[in-house]
């Protein structure tokens, strides 16, 4: 028997950006944890290949035997335009008709502050995570557009550094808060469909984000993480698939999760 999720959530499909890793990889196996009987058809996505792979056999085995869960690998950079703009006909058609896209694929570089901040670390934040989500929009949304009037969701991973700024977090921040506005616009411009834009903001999460910030100094980005205990990848998952899982006239717009001992962006209880 499908629970009332997995019924709503029966032959979906569903783009992850930034699927290789963390919040993205996470979210790709709650989808397959909670449908796995459903017909689901799952396309993820990000630069490493290897990553994807891996993950399609992890969502195999943890879906168990006698899942109908597809899974497409696809190396995509999301802030390469040209790359984005032949995504969605670079599909297999049967992958082609996409419900869902999760706008996951993000990162942050060094912490900086004025006037030492890279040009490049700024390039490549405001080319992933604006610009990246913003293209990645406009090439899906067309297919939601042709769909009886318009219906589709689009589930943005913001974060409390886009309502918050902080010392050191400028660029980050910015590019944060330009995913905060372009996602309340679409939904306003969305109005007279059934399209649904949600955003979830996460506090801290423990995943690769902090490597990446520190340039894959382990040390720097486990001392983030000393004396408090981070949200999960996981946590966020289930969040993404809550949003997703809704009935079709519920839309979850904005959610702020963080875990216990966070209350705004740099405000942490830790333990000495
Ligand atoms: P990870 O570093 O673990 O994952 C980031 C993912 O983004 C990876 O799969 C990476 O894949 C992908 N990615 C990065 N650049 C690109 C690109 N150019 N094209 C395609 N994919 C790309 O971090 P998180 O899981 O934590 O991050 C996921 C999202 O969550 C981000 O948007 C981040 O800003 C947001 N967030 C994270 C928080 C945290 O504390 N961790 C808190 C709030 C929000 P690959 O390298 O293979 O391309
Ligand atoms: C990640 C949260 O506070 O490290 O988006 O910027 S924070």
């Amino acid at each position: 028997m499908s629970s009332a999720v997995a019924k709503r959530l029966e032959g979906k499909t569903i783009v992850i950006t930034g699927a290789s890793s963390g919040i993205g990889r996470s979210t790709a196996l709650e989808f397959a944890r909670t449908a796995p009987r459903n017909g689901l058809k799952l396309v993820l996505t990000a630069r490493r290949i290897d990553a994807l792979r891996q993950l399609a056999e992890d969502i195999a085995s943890e879906a168990g035997p006698g899942n109908n869960v597809r899974v497409l690998p696809f190396r995509l950079d999301v802030s390469n335009p040209d790359e984005v703009r032949g995504f969605v006909a670079a599909l297999p058609e049967e992958f082609r008709d996409i419900d869902i896209l999760v706008n996951n694929a993000g990162l942050v570089k060094g912490v900086a502050r004025a006037p030492e901040i890279a040009e490049v670390d700024i390039n490549i934040m405001f080319a992933t995570n604006v610009t990246g989500l913003i293209n990645m929009t406009q090439a899906v949304l067309p297919i939601f557009l042709a769909r009886d009037g318009g219906r589709g969701d689009i589930i943005n991973i913001g974060s409390i550094a886009g309502r918050e700024p902080y010392p050191g977090g400028g660029i980050y921040c910015a590019t944060k808060a330009a995913v905060r506005s372009f996602t309340d616009s679409l939904r306003k411009e969305l109005i007279a469909t059934r399209v649904r834009i949600a955003e979830i903001d996460p506090g801290q999460v423990e995943t690769e984000f902090s490597i990446v910030r520190f340039y894959g100094d382990k040390a720097k980005a486990d001392a983030v993480y000393a004396g408090c205990e981070p949200l999960t990848p996981e946590d966020i998952a289930e969040i993404v698939v809550f949003v997703a899982g809704r009935r079709e006239n519920v839309v979850v717009a904005d959610t702020l999760v963080f875990p216990n001992h966070q209350a705004g962006a740099g405000i942490l209880h830790k333990k000495t």
